[in-house]
């Protein structure tokens, strides 16, 4: 082989293996995050015997060490859910519980209020308080990857190996078990975005217009239940329609069912342009299952990628 043709093959080799290796690192998942477990069996992670206050160590723990901790594996896994589990031992609880008269779990100033009837409500209300000051904690802007929270309460149900209690552990006193775990999660979504055509959108009086909606789903995850409305403004009357899903011209809704992620359903409306002047047709989703990360259905927000304004000119009549 020739000196000059050899060095073209190794230059090709080398952006060949550049290439694959970009390719796999697009594939591959990032690394399922670590559970992180606050046990109270450590003297900085305890709380007061049927309590759900965080001590000042508790605070200082918590801002030292968690949250940084939090952040960086958020980052990692790019997640943006944190779900909060609170677990307690086998001691009963008998009080009146007051948790269901709980209108504002986030944010709370103090959870000195709360009355836990059973060791279900005080796991939640512990959990509740470690969301409270991870909140106070992304507000401050330190957990910028963080959008959504979840209390969940295990109360003295699942044992320090996941087995579920038995008679034995009941009224058992066991530091180890009165813990918090936190599951860093991404939170399940689907970012739609809808676009509108029309043409032509110059026009006369009486001429034919077709309106194309097209809702395209850009993922991490399929959603359903989607369904948009596009009520025709006066001056546009529907003749008919084509597409995917139902389209009901009394109301304006266009129920498109649901969508895979990456994909993509189409609806064309056929219209006649009445005696007036200028209009413009707006079309927005107004309903789908999954949270959305940058848009929110029914708003009326113009410059959310949910909603799409096309205006149709009349041309003066001589
Ligand atoms: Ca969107
Ligand atoms: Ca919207």
């Amino acid at each position: 082989m020739k000196p000059q043709l050899l060095k073209q093959a190794e230059i090709f080799a080398f952006l060949a293996l550049i290439f694959l290796i970009g390719v796999y690192l697009l594939l591959i998942e990032p690394e399922p995050p670590p559970i992180i477990v606050l046990s109270e069996a450590e003297q900085s992670y305890r709380f007061e015997i049927g309590k759900a206050e965080i001590s000042a160590d508790f605070d200082r723990a918590l801002r030292r060490d968690i949250v940084p901790l939090l952040d960086s594996l958020s980052r990692k896994c790019k997640c943006d859910l944190i779900e909060v589990v609170g677990h307690t031992d086998g001691m009963p609880v008998r009080n009146r519980s007051n948790l269901d008269d709980l209108a504002d779990a986030f944010n709370r100033e103090s959870m000195e209020d709360l009355q836990a009837g059973s060791n279900m409500d005080l796991g939640m209300m512990r959990a509740l308080s470690i969301i409270n000051l991870l909140e106070q904690e992304r507000q401050g802007g330190r957990l910028p990857q963080i959008r959504y929270f979840s209390p969940y309460s295990a109360g003295h149900m699942i044992l320090l190996d996941y087995d579920l209690t038995t008679a034995e552990h009941h009224g058992q006193d066991d530091s180890t078990r009165r813990r918090i775990e936190i599951r860093l999660r991404r939170a399940p979504g689907a970012d739609l975005h809808l676009t509108q055509t029309i043409v032509p959108t110059t026009v006369n009086t009486g001429d034919t217009i077709t309106v194309t909606l097209t809702v395209v789903n850009d993922g991490p995850d399929a959603t359903s239940g989607i369904q948009i409305a596009d009520r025709l403004p006066e001056g546009l009357a529907y003749i008919s329609h084509t597409g995917i899903g139902r389209y009901d011209t009394t109301n304006g809704l266009w129920m498109v069912g649901s969508l895979d992620r990456d994909s993509s359903k189409t609806l064309a409306i056929h219209a006649t342009v009445a005696d007036s002047g200028s209009v413009t047709n707006t079309a927005e989703i107004v309903s789908h299952l999954l949270p959305d990360p940058d848009s929110r259905a029914a708003n009326g927000v113009d410059g959310e990628d949910d909603q799409a304004s096309v205006t149709v000119i009349r041309r003066q009549q001589p």
